[in-house]
């Protein structure tokens, strides 16, 4: 089928409809506004006008997708509980909001063959405006000296307590030059404060503080703090004490 002019904002509305009560966020981008930051062996095989939408967990997904999907024994076999259900609600989404169109549906945790993630989660992101990327880069005169430190992104509501789950490509979809690039929110504008912002994302990750560095309007719950802290081998055992995974054939030997 040849490539139909989209109507960008019926394409996320219609999303919208299905993923904001799960707790997810949609944002468009163009391919090109993507693959114009990268080098050549990074771009995604699509047209510069091809429609693109980024998905985003918001800190609800946990119990307005995440238990709900688990208490009806949507998780089988031994892969990621979370990246289940994230497969799962998006598929189901795509499917059936636009059933016979060609979308590609890209993963977060989805690797190459190269072993290249299948999308710059936070390249994404920052150019469909949904979150302010911060890399080294954006520090000037910086005394990292020659240490790579790794970016991150910061939305405006949520600081750091999000994650970026997925890259749809509408690959029979087309848009004009109407749609504009959004800028993304420049939540830590210092030079003091991206300091600090990089430095607690590369040393004290652990410790979740680069989260917090802006004001979120909401956070984690503790029941999703205590999920995310417990190692992921661990988190089978962690679903049992919760009452979900009884059933033998859905139990990990
Ligand atoms: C591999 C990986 C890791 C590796 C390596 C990290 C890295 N950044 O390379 C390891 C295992 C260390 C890691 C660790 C963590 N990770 Co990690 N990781 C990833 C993963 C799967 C791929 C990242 C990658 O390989 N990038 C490739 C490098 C080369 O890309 P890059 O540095 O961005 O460089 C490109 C840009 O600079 C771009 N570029 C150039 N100029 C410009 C200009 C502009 C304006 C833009 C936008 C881009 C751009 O070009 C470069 C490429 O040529 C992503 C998910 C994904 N699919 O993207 C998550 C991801 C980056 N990780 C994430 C997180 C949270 C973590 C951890 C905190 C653990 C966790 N999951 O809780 C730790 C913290 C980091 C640390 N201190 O160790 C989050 C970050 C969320 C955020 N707010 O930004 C992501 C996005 C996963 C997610 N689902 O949300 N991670």
């Amino acid at each position: 089928m040849a490539a139909s002019s989209a109507n960008v904002e019926s394409v996320t509305r219609i999303l919208n409809e299905r993923l904001l009560q799960l707790g997810f966020e949609v944002y468009p981008l163009k391919i090109g506004w993507y693959n114009s930051v990268l080098p050549p062996s990074l771009h995604l095989p699509y047209r510069d006008d091809n429609l693109a939408v980024v998905v985003l967990s918001t800190p609800g997904m946990f119990e307005e997708a995440f238990l709900p999907f688990m208490e009806n024994s949507g998780c089988k076999g031994l892969s990621d509980p979370i990246d289940q259900c994230v497969r799962h609600c998006v598929s189901t989404a795509v499917s059936q909001c636009f059933p016979g169109q060609k979308v590609d549906v890209r993963y977060d945790y989805e690797l190459l063959p190269s072993r290249r993630p299948k999308f710059l989660a936070q390249t994404a992101a920052h150019v469909s405006g949904a979150a302010f990327y911060y890399q080294q880069s954006d520090v000037t005169d910086h005394t990292w000296a020659t240490k790579k430190m790794f970016g991150v992104c910061v939305h405006p509501k949520f600081g750091g307590w999000f994650a970026i789950r997925a890259l749809l490509v509408f690959e029979e979809m087309t848009v004009g030059s109407e749609m504009v690039q959004p800028v993304p929110p420049d939540c830590v504008p210092t030079r003091e404060g991206r300091i600090q912002l990089l430095e607690a994302f590369n040393f004290h990750w652990k410790d979740w503080s680069y989260r917090d560095i802006i004001h979120p309007v909401q956070t984690y719950s503790q029941k999703q703090r205590d999920y995310f802290t417990t190692p992921p081998a661990q988190r089978f055992a962690l679903l049992k004490t919760w009452g979900f995974l009884q059933r033998e054939d859905e139990r990990p030997t």
